[in-house]
């Protein structure tokens, strides 16, 4: 018999060690502090490429959801205790159970979609968003299961069954996770927590001209392979001429002597292969019959990719894309990009396009428009847009959201960029639409952001070498040498005012001041000259094809009227009569394509004396810039911002913007505006002269006939 003391110390000790068990954690500087920091997030697997064209069930459809601001529901430290949060889906299951949250018969938001538009309260909101919802598998022990996600703006987690699967970051890419482990027989659960809370160091950062949709906004689905698939896959012409096709798998794994194959019915090719220990194939084959992608005639080919008894299914067109001096060749022959910038959204709903016939409305405003070219800004778009601009025969620009003032010095921003660029790459290198890769926009020169640029072109090219970088400049040349031109004028002009002139010398400090007096005595500069703005920036030279986004009309008559102190009216004024002397080139002999122009309109809104903001003035000005891009020998396109009015947390002006970029050419709705026409005739005509041009000559007997 233990004493009635023994017992008592044994209590206490018992109730101790379970304290120290329980509690015994480290000690936590932070109440609630998150449990799964960077150093934690596992990352998805190898992207699946063209995971449509394989065994997949959509997850698409109303998924339960709870906002949390606080971000709560992440898996917390607490008084030593590791809480899992909402990644557990839990239930109570009796009244005694203290659950503070539930998933099950919560409110619900439609993916593919973003929840701005969604629901009203959460227009503005950036926080965070876990998403739940139940899929039942047959489980087959042979297969292997992925979750994919087209997209999640911007950070994601996910869990299956309760158990963290993964973390991808970049809000247009998709990303995908093996989690055959984790799937059960019949009933599964998928929780995703989303934040699209921006900040300095991520890719874009929170500055930008476009709306932060959040949100599980694009497809989600589960794909089923066997355990051993293909990843990826490339079916690339090599040679216009000879028609030579180099065709190319990858495994998921490095596998040797795996048997797969590549049919091309129409072309009457049928490749079998066997991999190298590297899990990789290739071969190569020549299709002297057939016919060449271009948007003239957007061929397809039906491919079939197979190995272990799985196949995928894929619509392929071939062309070759490559730069010669300043000309852009397709198919080996020059190529005139008429084309239009394009942000994800259309007229047929309010916020980001979701559906294929989303991307189809866009695309069919260009098509209208007698276009051949989209530039696809500032991100990727849906994997659905791109495939139709095969179908459709629109060229793509197709661009990652490295954009103003991402941050040059951190690491991390470029392993985001470049994980962003390669995803890009790996879900679009099969679509011959598809014939360049941006690594970004307006990008302010400094040595920071030239290496880290270089780094994304370096990066571009190894991931395909098969296609042109290109990069959007801000062409800081382009403010200056119109301010100069514009002082020049006014300074040699009887009906300037000396209190202007004196102004343009102020700016001008006493040396410049004189230095023109001098210049303008020996007729060095001639007032009157035609204007050549020559583009500088070094990132030119790393690009292969340098894009320029110039507002003249728009922007610069409003940056020099304080400066110059000349009313803005008369500077507009004379912006449109220089505007025709312009030519505009790059430093580097490359092809040079107008990325942006353009300027804002209120459809509807018309007025003679063209005020701006009236869709006469915004007309105006693309007449003005189509007769300056006559001078441009450089010029190997064009792509005026923007098809659509589109949604910007930057553009409050009330009565006007409210909160909507007005550059479109036609409204939110679709109203087109007066641009739209003058930009239609432009590209019809020059559509008719290229048809008329590359016409065999008539046969003279034909008339006769
Ligand atoms: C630009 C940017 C674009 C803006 C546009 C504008 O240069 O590249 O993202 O939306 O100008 O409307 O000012």
């Amino acid at each position: 018999m233990f004493s009635k003391w023994a017992k008592r110390i044994v209590a206490a000790a018992f109730v101790l060690a379970v304290g120290w068990w329980l509690f015994s954690g480290e000690d936590d500087e932070r109440l609630f502090a998150s449990a799964l920091t960077e150093a934690d997030y596992l990352q998805p697997t190898p992207l699946i490429v063209n995971p449509r064209g394989r065994d997949t069930v959509s997850l698409n459809g109303p998924w339960n959801i709870i906002i949390d601001p606080q971000d709560r529901g992440l898996p917390t430290r607490a008084l030593g205790l590791t809480l899992p949060g909402f990644f557990e889906n839990l239930q109570d299951t009796g009244p005694m159970e203290l659950v503070e949250y539930r998933f099950d018969e919560s409110e619900k938001l439609q993916v593919p979609g973003d929840w701005n538009t969604q629901r009203e309260d959460l227009f503005w909101y950036k926080e965070r968003v876990w998403y739940q919802r139940y899929f039942d598998v047959a489980r087959q022990d042979t297969q292997s299961y992925h979750l994919y996600f087209g997209a999640a703006h911007y950070e994601a987690h996910v869990a299956v069954n309760g158990v963290y699967a993964g973390t991808h970051k970049g809000g247009f890419t998709p990303f995908n996770l093996d989690v055959t482990d984790l799937l059960v027989d019949g009933q599964n659960s998928v929780v995703v927590s989303v934040s699209s809370k921006l900040n300095h160091g991520t890719v874009p950062t929170a500055n930008t001209d476009w709306f932060n949709y959040g949100g599980l906004t694009r497809d989600v689905m589960l794909v089923s392979t066997p355990s051993i698939f293909i990843q990826d896959y490339e079916v690339t012409l090599l040679d216009e001429v000879t028609k030579d096709i180099r065709v190319a798998i990858d495994l998921n794994q490095p596998l040797r002597d795996v048997p797969v194959s590549v049919k091309i019915a129409e072309l009457n090719a049928d490749i079998s292969m066997t991999t190298d220990r590297d899990g990789h194939a290739e071969a190569r084959l020549t299709a002297p019959n057939a016919m060449l992608w271009s948007p003239e005639t957007p061929n397809l080919y039906d491919v079939t990719l197979e190995t272990g008894g799985a196949e995928i299914q894929d619509r392929i067109g071939l062309r070759t894309i490559r730069v010669e001096g300043d000309r852009i060749l397709l198919n080996g022959q020059p190529v005139f990009l008429r084309g239009m910038s394009a942000h994800e959204e259309t007229t047929t709903r309010y916020g980001r396009n979701a559906t294929p016939d989303d991307g189809k409305a866009v695309l069919s405003l260009i098509k209208e428009l007698g276009g051949n070219y989209v530039r696809l800004a500032h991100y990727p778009h849906n994997a659905h847009t791109v495939k139709l601009a095969d179908e459709m025969g629109l060229m793509v620009w197709s661009e990652i959201p490295v954009y103003w003032d991402v941050d040059w010095h951190d690491t991390g921003s470029l392993a985001d960029a470049r994980n962003q660029l390669e995803e890009m790459i790996t879900r679009d290198r099969n679509r011959a639409s598809v014939i360049t890769w941006s690594i970004g926009n307006e990008t302010p020169n400094s040595d920071a952001r030239l290496s880290f640029m270089e780094n994304l072109a370096d990066h571009a090219r190894a991931v395909d070498s098969t296609r042109p970088v290109s990069a959007a400049l801000v062409g800081d040349e382009v403010g200056q040498q119109l301010g100069q031109a514009i002082a020049v004028r006014a300074l040699t002009s009887d009906d300037t005012p000396e209190a202007t002139k004196q102004a343009i010398r102020e700016f001008l400090g006493p040396l410049n001041s004189w230095l023109l007096d001098q210049a303008l005595a020996w007729e060095i500069i001639d007032p009157q000259a035609p204007i050549i703005i020559e583009l500088e920036d070094p990132l030119g030279d790393s690009v292969d094809i340098v894009g320029i986004n110039e507002y003249i009309g728009w922007y610069y008559a409003a940056f020099l009227s304080p400066v110059f102190d000349i009313p803005e009216a008369e500077l507009r004024e004379q912006m449109f009569e220089l505007t025709p002397n312009i030519t505009l080139r790059n430093a580097y002999g490359k092809p040079l394509v107008i990325s942006e122009t353009g300027a804002g309109a209120v459809a509807g809104r018309r007025d003679a004396d063209m005020s701006i903001w009236s869709e006469d003035y915004q007309a105006k000005v693309y007449e003005r810039q189509i007769e300056m891009l006559q001078n441009s020998d450089q010029l190997a396109g064009l792509s005026p911002w923007i098809i659509k009015d589109f949604r910007s947390a930057m553009r409050p002006l009330n009565g006007v913007q409210d909160f909507w970029n007005r550059k479109g050419l036609v409204s939110e709705t679709g109203e087109r505006k007066a641009a739209f026409h003058v930009l239609k005739a432009y590209y019809q005509g020059l559509a008719a002269s290229e048809a008329a041009q590359s016409e065999p000559p008539q046969n003279a007997n034909d008339e006769l006939e």
